[in-house]
């Protein structure tokens, strides 16, 4: 839609900086993964730009906002390694640090390596194109820039793109709505209000118990039951912190090639090679330590799906001697395959379903009809509430990259070559898309594991490669279309062997009405991966074309 004259001038009256920028790169998005790459460009000697949607740094951690939110990642190693004068000087408060915590991290790092004079904030990407003829970017935004770089690096996130039902009747509720991706950023108030969550997820878990002890009444409206693992969280012991600190260098490095990015390695290679008393010891073990720990006991799980029912099963248990009423604690038992939607890690989820104020609907079979002024209509009664919470997630890892009209005059448009999915050469570049690349990108290890060490592994290869470029006298790489295909076809080989994509969860697009069905992540771990990259690499960026 065309914008008005006087919404046009408004506009630029209000942007504090450019309108044609001609650098060597523009980044998309000032999250953790454009915040690093900026501070590599720079030290490179490279000009770089970094548009973002947002009004501040830290991407996530900057929308993100619910009550409840925080990292599932422990603090300590969910952090940048990049520079050790940075983590001696940061000190995390808790295990898993609150989103106002990280979100106090992203914006010191951004103060402390003086990033933010490079970023231009409240400006949207819509559209990239690559001129083959001139071998540059031309890149224009929301706001009426244009931009010409020879490099563009999408950092615009995994997990950036809410994603809430379109419900019919949506525009008669006369309450509340809040999505968990998109929190007022003065927070809201639901002292004495009847409040409605939609969705279980991570984000559900989280907010639950937070809204739950504020609320009136909370009814929860639940799809699919999700497993949890308690996380135990609390203040950091100081000298924890103080060893962490001791040895940071070695643990980052111990890091960047452990198999999750959390330095967790498998306990027991098979679930049936110890006794049934042993593996009960050994889950029990895991749920006393809490959190993500428990994909770690034994390295079948998501491989055999006896072995996996094993574990479900005691989670299971759990969840049964936690939650009082027997017909609730059978609505909140997951049937799906353990770990297969991303694991949860919570504060009191399951206990919270005890209190007087929380009721829970299940709508697995009978989904939400439609709202009404008053409230939500489900199986044909209505539910009066004050407000809604959109716990719904994301259009997940290609999400961001839909929503920007990329083209090449060569290549045609990205939507188009992803069609089916996405298609790209390691998860970091596109045939067909020369000089562009992803952070964490579809069919990368990226949402698998601890995304910080991912993030810093894919800006490093960037950079490099971009040094390669320019130490060669070369402007232009583009991956080769074969490379492409043999990489898609491995990464969808590798999902199939495990159980990983048997469920509808996010990581498959099964969240979003018509995408297409694909596993958008490399599944195999870090170490394969880094090794595949390095070497690539070594050899010259073998699977590209540099001209
Ligand atoms: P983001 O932080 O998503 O930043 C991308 C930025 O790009 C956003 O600010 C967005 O506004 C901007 N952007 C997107 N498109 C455009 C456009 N067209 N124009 C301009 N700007 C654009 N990961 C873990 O490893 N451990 C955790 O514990 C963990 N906890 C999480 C908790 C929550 C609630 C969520 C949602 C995710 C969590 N994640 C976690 C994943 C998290 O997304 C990553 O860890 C990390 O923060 C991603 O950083 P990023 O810079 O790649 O992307
Ligand atoms: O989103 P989700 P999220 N009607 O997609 C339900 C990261 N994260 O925001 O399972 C009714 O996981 C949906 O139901 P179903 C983390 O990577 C991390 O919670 O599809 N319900 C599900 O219950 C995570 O995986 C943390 O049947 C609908 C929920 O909404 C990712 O972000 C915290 C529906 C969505 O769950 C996304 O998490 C938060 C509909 N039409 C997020 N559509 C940490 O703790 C969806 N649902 C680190």
């Amino acid at each position: 839609m065309a914008k008005s004259a006087g919404a046009a001038e408004a506009a630029a009256a209000a942007k504090s900086s450019f309108d044609v920028v001609d650098v060597d790169v523009v980044v998309v998005g000032a999250g953790f993964a454009g915040l690093y790459m900026l501070h590599r460009l720079r030290g490179m000697g490279f000009s770089a730009r970094v548009i973002e949607a947002g009004k501040g740094v830290g991407g996530t951690w900057y929308w993100n906002r619910y009550p409840g939110a925080r990292c599932d990642g422990e603090s300590l190693l969910y952090s940048y390694g990049f520079s050790n004068a940075l983590q001696q000087e940061w000190t995390w408060t808790e295990r898993y640090a609150g989103q106002p915590e990280i979100l106090a991290y992203a914006n010191h790092v951004a103060d402390r390596f003086d990033l933010r004079r490079d970023i231009q904030f409240e400006t949207r990407v819509t559209a990239a194109t690559f001129d083959d003829a001139g071998g540059t970017w031309q890149v224009e935004t929301d706001r009426g820039d244009r931009l010409t770089a020879r490099y563009v690096v999408m950092a615009s996130g995994c997990l950036s793109m809410a994603a809430a039902p379109k419900l019919p009747g949506a525009e008669t509720f006369t309450g509340q709505t809040y999505h968990t991706g998109q929190w007022p950023h003065d927070g809201v108030d639901f002292t004495g209000k009847r409040v409605a969550v939609i969705g279980t997820g991570s984000s559900g878990i989280q907010a639950i118990p937070r809204i739950a002890a504020q609320a009136k009444h909370l009814t929860v409206f639940q799809r699919t039951a999700q497993y949890t693992i308690p996380a135990w969280n609390g203040p950091l012991d100081p000298r924890t912190v103080e060893e962490f600190k001791a040895r940071y260098p070695e643990i980052r490095t111990a890091q960047k090639n452990s198999f999750n990015g959390n330095n967790t390695t498998f306990k027991h290679a098979e679930t049936f090679g110890v006794t049934a008393e042993e593996r009960q010891r050994i889950y029990e073990e895991a749920w006393q330590k809490g959190g993500f720990v428990f994909l770690a006991t034994f390295a079948d799980l998501l491989f055999d799906k006896s072995a996996n029912d094993t574990v479900a099963e005691f989670v299971r248990a759990k969840l049964r001697s936690i939650v009082e009423d027997p017909q609730v604690a059978e609505l909140l038992t997951p049937k799906t395959i353990f770990g297969c939607k991303r694991l949860c890690v919570d504060t009191d989820y399951w206990s919270t379903y005890n209190r007087d104020n929380v009721s829970l609907v299940d709508i697995s079979s009978s989904p939400i009809e439609r709202l009404v002024p008053e409230g939500i209509v489900v199986a044909g009664k209505t539910y009066p509430v004050d407000a809604i919470v959109f716990a719904t997630g994301f259009d997940a890892v290609t999400g961001a990259l839909d929503r920007i009209d990329i083209r090449s005059t060569s290549g045609g448009r990205l939507k188009a070559h992803w069609q089916d999915g996405p298609r790209t050469y390691l998860g970091l570049a596109i045939h067909g898309f020369p000089n562009l690349f992803t952070i964490t990108g579809p069919q990368s290890p990226s949402v698998l594991t601890n995304m910080m060490p991912s993030i810093e592994y894919h800006v490093d290869w960037i950079s490099d490669c971009l040094a390669h470029l320019r130490h060669t006298g070369k402007r232009r790489i583009q991956a080769r279309k074969e490379a492409e295909d043999d990489w898609v076809t491995e990464v969808s080989r590798l999902a199939d062997g495990t159980l990983r994509p048997q469920c509808n969860s996010w990581y498959v697009g099964a969240n979003v009405p018509g995408k297409p069905r694909v596993y958008l992540a490399y599944v195999a771990g870090i170490p394969p991966y880094k090794k595949r990259c390095d070497e690539v690499a070594g050899r010259g960026y073998e699977g590209f074309v540099l001209a």
